[in-house]
């Protein structure tokens, strides 16, 4: 080794023996502590679970779970979420978890819940499932936990395929959406039915609140949980969620996908309120879906040359996205300081009969 090679191998040593520590940095350590003093007293999920990075659903139920609060039990339907916090012996939970089959986490936690009554306890229960295991597959238990009134939380976290076996087309994934089971090609571009308006048929449930979020707008999720957990009743969350793997972006870009699905249109987001619509958050400055659509590997046939379908089925989109648009009312002015680029939270509006 020459006196070169050795003196550079020091220099590695020195920075990789000892990394160079927050702590020997009277300003930087004391920014650190500041930062840990703003973190949430209360971390329902911890980090250190094993979700691909940039994972959205990770992210959405971290804020589900800080928002709840300590005194809560949780059931969950199998999936990416159950998957990756809880591989035997251990576990990211820190506050009571149960694991479902994929069709049964609204029935688990809707016997939770009657146990807690019948203890006396207050005790609040959040059901849990992937889009696949609400939209889809558990949608029947879901349904009877809201008709028999059950005080449950269901959150649904929509990452719009079944993710945790392989990308698989659910009834939540979008239209034109490439799956491993809605592969573009000659006879068709992506997945060919629409995405299930699910929040709608909640709806019809006349349930005392359901909503939907994103984790593009972390407070509103926030406000979004804590008003539900403070409503007696059936009550649900659907949360958008994008998925780095499944849809094929960088994992650095979650939250910038999540919120393009909102600024487009696409993923609307509103609360409703024994079915009426009672608060929205309104667009400022709608996007094009080609923003969105451009930024992800399941719509990349959508951008094909010389392929007159492509072009058709882009023009599909920015229709679905115009009306939803149209139908919730989400067109602002721009003065509207809860809009989609304002104050992360939505616009409460009077109840319409
Ligand atoms: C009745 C039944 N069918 C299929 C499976 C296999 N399975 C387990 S998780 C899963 C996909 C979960 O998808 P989703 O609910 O969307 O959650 P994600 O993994 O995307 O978070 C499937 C198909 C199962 N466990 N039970
Ligand atoms: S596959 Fe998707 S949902 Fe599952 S852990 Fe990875 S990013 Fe999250």
């Amino acid at each position: 080794m020459n006196a070169k090679h050795a003196d550079r191998l020091a220099e590695l040593r020195a920075k990789f023996d000892r990394p160079p520590s927050w702590k020997d940095d009277p300003k930087e350590d004391k920014e650190r502590q500041t930062i840990r003093e703003r973190q949430p007293r209360f971390r329902g999920l911890e980090a250190g679970h094993r979700a691909c990075q940039g994972c959205g659903e990770a992210l959405a139920a971290r804020l589900v779970t800080e928002a709840a609060g300590p005194d809560v039990i949780l059931t969950n339907a199998t999936g990416c979420l159950e998957v990756f916090t809880t591989p035997w012996p251990q576990s990211a939970w820190r506050v009571p978890w149960m694991h479902s089959l994929f069709e049964n986490s609204a029935a688990i936690a809707s016997g939770v819940e009657a146990a807690m009554k019948a203890q006396g306890k207050s005790t609040k229960v959040i059901a849990m499932g992937g889009d696949g295991g609400t939209f889809d597959i558990g949608f029947q238990a879901l349904s009877g936990m809201l008709e028999r009134d059950h005080d449950v939380l269901y959150v649904c976290y929509d990452n719009e395929a079944y993710m945790n076996t392989g990308i698989q087309r659910s009834g939540s994934t979008p239209h034109a959406a490439m799956t491993t089971t809605s592969p573009p090609g000659k006879e068709r571009m992506g997945k060919r039915h629409l995405k299930k308006d699910l929040l709608s048929i909640i709806a019809a449930h006349h349930i005392p609140y359901a909503a939907s979020a994103s984790v593009a707008y972390p407070r509103d999720v926030t406000r979004k949980v804590r008003r539900a957990l403070s409503i007696e009743g059936p009550t649900f969350l659907l949360i958008h969620c994008p998925c780095p793997l499944g849809w094929g972006h960088d994992g650095a870009r979650t939250i910038e996908v999540a919120r393009l699905a909102v600024q487009t249109g696409l993923f609307p987001l509103v609360e409703l309120e024994r079915g009426a619509i009672t608060g929205v958050m309104p667009i400022r400055d709608q996007k094009p879906i080609t923003d969105y659509l451009g930024l992800q590997n399941r719509f990349r046939h959508l951008f094909a040359k010389n392929d007159h379908r492509a072009e058709e089925e882009r023009e599909h989109l920015q229709a679905i996205a115009d009306y939803n648009i149209a139908i919730y009312g989400l067109a602002a002015d721009g003065d509207d300081p809860l809009d989609s680029e304002g104050a992360d939270t939505v616009h409460r509006c009077a109840i319409v009969p």
